[in-house]
């Protein structure tokens, strides 16, 4: 820091009202603080995967300093505490570790502090998660689960609104319709004894805590490391408080409130409907990792040597549709399921590479099971582990959630704590945990005719059926099981999937439209949010699906690969019929 900063932050402190108004600082502190200018201490006790916080902060240009005993919290000047897993767990690694003293005590001092997700929860006085425990106590209330009588589908996850309470330096960059990304179960809520602290809240069904802020301390809901350019701003808010981008964003931000602009409403209010753009991945002929992309999961050409088709390379698309616009960015390894993920060093490769140039967050699916190899087991946690750590946010498990859906029918819908659903929502949370369901339609003349729940098929089958089920498939497609798509979506929510990814075979590269009839059928029968896939060939198709069904996002590959349709279209299009959507700044 030069001291023509040091002195401005001076100047600002004293005229400022915004919550980072910096105490004075001594002459003392200014050289410290130019030794440290570019370093921030991470509080990461190794409960799960902050790689992403990681590639943020290095992105800002800074560096990392990891606390590993309790006098590296003491000793920081900048701590960024990105909770991860379940508030009890959290708790427990703190205690055990001796972190909690000397982290109150870091916040109470008025040195800088960033707390991310569950990093903000941690600092109330409790939560009703884990059985309920007690917090750090800093800030008044209780966080407690989403209240699932509403209807709306819980975990909260996507991108919504800020209703910002008080102007600030970190909020400063976020107009009142701009979007930020959640994913969460459990929420704080704004009261009385807490209105010293809280400076924003969003909006799901109840305004809830989105930010605090007191003195230096802030802390957020929302992942800033996977908001996109908007959440790299925010961190740049916490971390360069003094910089001239941030203070000429914070004049505009008060000038925003001063001329009293009114909270949008309607659709530029509260959780967007995501588009996600999807990566089919696996090797070509030539062992090179590609892109490819099928007509009903058939990725070879269609002439000639039926080679498979090449799209393009997994981590410059990611790049291209995080540039573009996307709410998330999904990676299939289509033949996941015949290899040994744990030697898949491409695969983890492409997640580590596009973890550092993608800040949405990134789903991987393909092989998440157990498995053995030369004579070892390895659970389904030490293979999402590893993908965890090289950068996925979520995995995305298929066929290994049908064979435990028979099981869990067979054993009379009870759950027996083994499966790789079970496994790793309890260490991740259940928002990390996708189910990929690829269902094909099964056509019969009458219901009565399958045991199966059927509907109205849209277009009569091959033999003039008027009726039809979806029947679950493993293996890519492969092998059709005795268990439909609405039985599965139900089994893998009670075993603790957080999200479903809803293919459709039939569809899939065809360019008409999701199957509605599908999408809706499966919405309704969870709570969890339903990803609409296969079959988009233009804008409509996507304010079609969200208009007609509880989708909470859908996802497309084949025309986004193919550049026919551009995310910025169908957001457009969204927008224009009243569908919220978020359009990236
Ligand atoms: O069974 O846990 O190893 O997971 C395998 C994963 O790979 C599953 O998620 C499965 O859906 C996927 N997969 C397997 N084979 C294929 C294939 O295409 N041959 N891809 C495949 C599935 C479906 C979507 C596709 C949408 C949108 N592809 O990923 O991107 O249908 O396409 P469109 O917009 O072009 O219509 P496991």
């Amino acid at each position: 820091m030069k001291r023509s900063q040091c002195l401005s932050q001076t100047a600002r402190s004293s005229s400022s009202s915004s919550c980072l108004a910096p105490s004075k600082p001594s002459r003392q502190r200014c050289v410290s603080a130019r030794a440290a200018a570019k370093e921030v201490t991470l509080l990461d006790y190794g409960a799960g995967n902050v790689r992403s916080v990681r590639n943020a902060i290095k992105k800002l240009g800074y560096s990392i300093k990891d606390v590993s005993k309790p006098s590296d919290i003491t000793a920081a000047d900048k701590l960024i505490f990105p909770g991860v897993g379940a508030f009890g767990q959290a708790m427990d690694v703190l205690q055990q570790k001796d972190y909690v003293q000397p982290l109150v005590d870091y916040i109470q001092s008025g040195k800088p502090f960033f707390g991310i997700c569950l990093g903000m929860q941690l600092l109330f006085e409790g939560s009703t998660e884990s059985g309920g425990r007690e917090g750090l106590g800093l800030i008044a209330g209780t966080v407690d689960h989403f209240d699932t009588s509403r209807g709306l589908p819980v975990p909260h996850i996507g991108w919504n609104t800020l209703d910002q309470l008080r102007a600030s330096d970190l909020l400063a960059s976020a107009a009142p319709s701009d979007r930020v990304y959640y994913v969460h179960s459990y929420r704080a809520m704004p009261q009385e004894a807490n209105v010293d602290w809280v400076l924003a809240t969003s909006y799901y069904g109840e305004d809830f805590v989105a930010a605090v802020c007191k003195g230096n301390a802030m802390a957020t809901q929302f992942h800033p490391e996977k908001s996109g350019t908007l959440g790299l701003n925010i961190l740049r808010g916490f971390l360069e408080p003094e910089s001239a981008e941030a203070r000429a964003a914070a004049a505009e931000a008060n000038a925003r409130q001063l001329a009293g602009l009114a909270a949008p409403e309607g659709p530029d209010r509260g959780l967007a409907k995501r588009v996600i753009a999807c990566l089919d991945v696996r090797s070509n002929d030539n062992g090179d990792l590609v892109v490819t992309k099928g007509d009903q999961y058939d990725v070879r050409e269609k002439e000639g040597e039926r080679d498979v088709r090449n799209l393009g390379k997994p981590v410059e698309l990611a790049a291209r549709y995080f540039d573009e616009g996307a709410d998330e960015v999904a990676f299939l390894n289509i033949t996941g399921f015949r290899d040994c993920p744990l030697e898949d060093l491409p695969m983890l490769g492409v997640l580590q590479a596009a973890s550092e140039r993608v800040f949405v967050p990134l789903t991987v699916g393909g092989g998440i099971r157990g498995f053995s190899a030369a004579g070892k087991d390895y659970p389904a946690l030490t293979v999402a582990a590893e993908y965890f750590r090289s950068g996925a946010d979520k995995v995305s498990i298929g066929s290994d959630a049908v064979l435990a859906a028979e099981d869990y029918y067979a054993a009379g819908c009870k759950t027996n704590g083994s499966t790789a659903i079970e496994q790793i929502s309890e260490v991740y949370g259940k928002q990390a945990v996708v189910v990929s369901i690829d269902p094909r339609r099964v056509y019969v003349k009458d219901p009565s005719e399958t045991k199966h729940t059927c509907v109205k098929a849209s277009e009569p089958g091959p033999e003039g059926e008027a009726w039809c089920w979806w029947q679950c498939t493993v293996k890519g497609g492969r092998e059709g099981r005795d268990i439909d798509a609405i039985q599965l979506a139900k089994a893998v929510e009670a075993m603790g999937a957080g999200e479903i990814m809803l293919n459709c075979i039939d569809n899939d590269g065809k360019g008409q439209g999701f199957d509605l009839a599908l999408v809706d059928a499966v919405s309704k029968a969870v709570t969890i949010p339903v990803i609409a896939s296969s079959g988009a060939g233009a804008p409509k198709h996507f304010t079609e699906v969200f208009q007609s069904t509880g989708a909470a996002a859908a996802l497309a590959a084949g025309i986004f690969h193919r550049r026919e349709v551009g995310i910025i279209e169908v957001k457009q299009h969204m927008a224009g019929n009243r569908v919220p959507a978020r359009i990236a700044a």
